[in-house]
């Protein structure tokens, strides 16, 4: 599943790539308790009082296989965990970093219902059993034309909805964010309808490269990533990827998404990564590859389908994608 490379890629890009597979050997290495008190170390110099429950780890250090659908440079871990979109915590891109930490994400639990024969409410060590995590390295654009190569690690998406049995009738699948103001700051202001809502169509979802995320560069996820569980779906704008699910709703309609609601004109449904179909604020053919500065903003251009247009494009086939943007 590589796809083409068409950013050039620079001599010095190639540190953290060795740096990540040094760094996972020597997790290995230790194993697991050394990977917990590594990880509790390292969470305690960026966070105040984030902990992950143990089975998280233990599941992390079995050995995984590893699929890159690029070549091109890792962002870095500080970059992937300190520059984010999650407005339940604010707007600023530095305020899930600040104020994420605050979530508690142990116990959790997943509810699942309408068109299925599988439904109920599912504890995520649960949810999570029946399925070997992978590292998937992969593009990920943002509506805002900021893009990064992130190494997440997750399962696969269809895989895990096929065990609730879904009808016929479901056309489309829905998800939703955690409701809970007394964590999550932004819920108290009301620039979005909470709590945020993503769906997919049957057939996008059971894509192969459709992921649910548990962890980035070997650990789990921190909260401002969407811990503990998130979607990733590499070929859409960033905001298809919805962070800290509790519900997967089987549904025959297409279900109205917080962003289409808040913005119709500006973000579909379908949110394909298109570099010939703008934003009508701003141009969409090409991003910022982070880390990016003012000196040195790093713009490349984008890819149809984010890269992944070999893997995808059938998905869309006969349907107008300026107009079902
Ligand atoms: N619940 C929730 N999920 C969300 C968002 C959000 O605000 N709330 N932001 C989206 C947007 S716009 C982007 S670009 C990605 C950012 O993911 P990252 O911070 O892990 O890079 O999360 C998406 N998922
Ligand atoms: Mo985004």
């Amino acid at each position: 599943m590589r796809s083409e490379n068409t950013s050039a890629i620079r001599p010095s890009d190639i540190t953290p790539e060795s740096v990540y597979g040094a760094r996972r050997q020597w997790l290995r290495e230790v194993g697991v308790l050394g990977a917990g008190v590594a990880f509790a170390w390292q969470m305690r110099l960026a966070q105040a009082s984030y902990t992950q429950p143990a089975w998280i780890l233990q599941k992390m250090m079995q050995s995984r296989r590893r699929e890159e659908t690029t070549t091109e440079v890792l962002t870095p871990y500080k970059d992937v965990t300190g520059y984010n979109n999650f407005y339940e915590f604010g707007l600023d891109k530095t305020d899930p970093a600040e104020q994420a930490w605050r979530l508690t994400t142990d116990p959790w639990s997943v509810r699942v219902d309408g068109a299925c024969d599988g439904g109920g409410v599912y504890h995520l060590e649960d949810l999570l059993r029946p399925h070997s995590l992978e590292d998937r390295i992969y593009r990920f654009r943002c509506v805002e034309a900021w893009s990064m190569v992130i190494p997440w690690v997750g399962f696969s998406l269809g895989a895990l909805l096929r065990r609730f049995k879904p009808r016929s009738s479901a056309r489309y699948v829905v998800f939703t964010t955690l409701e809970r103001p007394a964590e999550m700051p932004g819920q108290r202001q009301a620039v979005l309808n909470w709590p945020y809502v993503e769906g997919l169509r049957m057939d996008e979802a059971m894509h192969p490269l459709a992921i649910m995320a548990v962890g980035l560069y070997g650990k789990p996820l921190l909260p401002q990533n969407g811990a503990p569980l998130r979607l990733v779906i590499p070929w859409k704008y960033g905001f298809k990827s919805i962070k800290s699910i509790v519900s997967i709703h089987f549904s025959e309609q297409q279900p109205l998404t917080t962003w289409a609601a808040s913005a119709p004109n500006e973000y579909g449904f379908f949110a394909n990564v298109n570099p010939h179909v703008d934003h009508p604020r701003w141009s969409q053919s090409r991003e910022r590859r982070l880390p990016a500065t003012l000196w040195d903003p790093h713009w490349i251009p984008t890819q149809m389908f984010n890269g992944y247009e070999r893997e995808v494009a059938y998905l869309y086939k006969g349907m107008d994608l300026r107009r079902y943007f």
